[in-house]
């Protein structure tokens, strides 16, 4: 017997179980509370009109974007000119979701769903199968604009979504999506593991130096330093160890995983994977953005 999984995109509406209620204080002046369970048959995200304080929070985008000249990998500082080119990514202008989504899904064919807050490692992994990425839509509070306790659109929209545009990238991530449906807790808790030591938190090699890939990193101004500083310890990226390799998420991390690329990554994921037991196994029908279970 195994644990409920989707196998339609529209089951993704039955994965939404937040880990972390909302702060009721903080949460009436997210006008995302009242449209957080639409699903994606293709109505457009609402559009979200942030308020002055809001955008002024958003400006951590300046500070940032000088230090991706150096820190961020190739692929991101690729799609992050792209994105400021057609998706209104700016330092005065937080993006639309809408647009964000529309652009990734013509990249990769990522799509973006709005979501209010941290969601179950379960249900989150498996909307990645189907290349469907749960998006916070509200920013970090104005009082620590350089850090946010939970995901926001600070942390998506300026680390995961340049990612998400990459071809390869958004291969890896999918894959981990397909290697979650159905599994038990265990191999759901080393797969979320991983994810945070990859997506999260990831380093990869390029042209003789080590860049950030993780969204973890390339939303925070103090740890993307601290990463490719002389401080922590980086490791060579290997699923097994990174799968159980225990982390922090109060602190800077002190040890990250270095991939030699994105390919090999997924690659190595692919070895990892197939050592995961399952009573089946799945395929992702992009014709129907369906799962076949074989
Ligand atoms: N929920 C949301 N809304 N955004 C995330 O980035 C996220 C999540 N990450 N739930 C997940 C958990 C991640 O930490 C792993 C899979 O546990
Ligand atoms: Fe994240």
């Amino acid at each position: 017997k195994f644990h409920w999984f989707p196998r339609k995109i529209a089951e993704l509406d039955k994965c939404h179980h937040l880990v972390t209620k909302f702060d009721p204080d903080l949460d009436q002046d997210h006008p995302v509370s009242m449209f957080i369970s639409f699903n994606l048959s293709g109505e457009p995200i609402p559009r979200v009109e942030y308020t002055e304080e809001e955008i002024g929070t958003w400006e951590v985008y300046s500070t940032l974007r000088d230090l991706y000249n150096t820190h961020a990998c190739s692929e991101h500082l690729e799609a992050f000119r792209l994105l400021e080119r057609h998706c209104g990514y700016s330092p005065d202008n937080i993006p639309q979701l809408e647009d964000v989504s529309r652009f990734l899904k013509e990249q990769t064919g990522f799509q973006l769903r709005p979501v209010a807050g941290l969601l179950s490692a379960r249900d989150f992994l498996a909307s990645l199968a189907f290349r469907v990425f749960q998006c916070t839509q509200y920013i970090r509070h104005a009082s620590s604009p350089m850090h946010s306790p939970e995901p926001d659109c600070v942390h998506e929209l300026l680390g995961h979504v340049p990612m998400l545009a990459d071809r390869t990238f958004a291969q890896f991530s999918q894959a981990i999506g397909l290697a979650s449906l159905g599994a038990s807790e265990e191999d759901i808790e080393k797969l979320s593991t991983m994810y945070w030591f990859t997506v999260e938190f990831g380093l990869c090699k390029q042209g003789g130096a080590v860049k950030a890939y993780g969204a973890g990193l390339l939303s925070s101004y103090g740890e993307l330093v601290h990463s490719l500083s002389d401080e922590p310890e980086r490791r060579e990226f290997d699923p097994e160890i990174a799968a159980v390799q225990p982390y922090q998420d109060q602190n800077y991390q002190s040890v990250y995983f270095v991939s030699e690329s994105f390919a090999d990554a997924k690659e190595k994921l692919r070895t990892y994977v197939s050592g995961i037991k399952r009573p089946f196994s799945v395929r992702f029908d992009p014709y129907t953005c369906s799962i076949e279970v074989l």
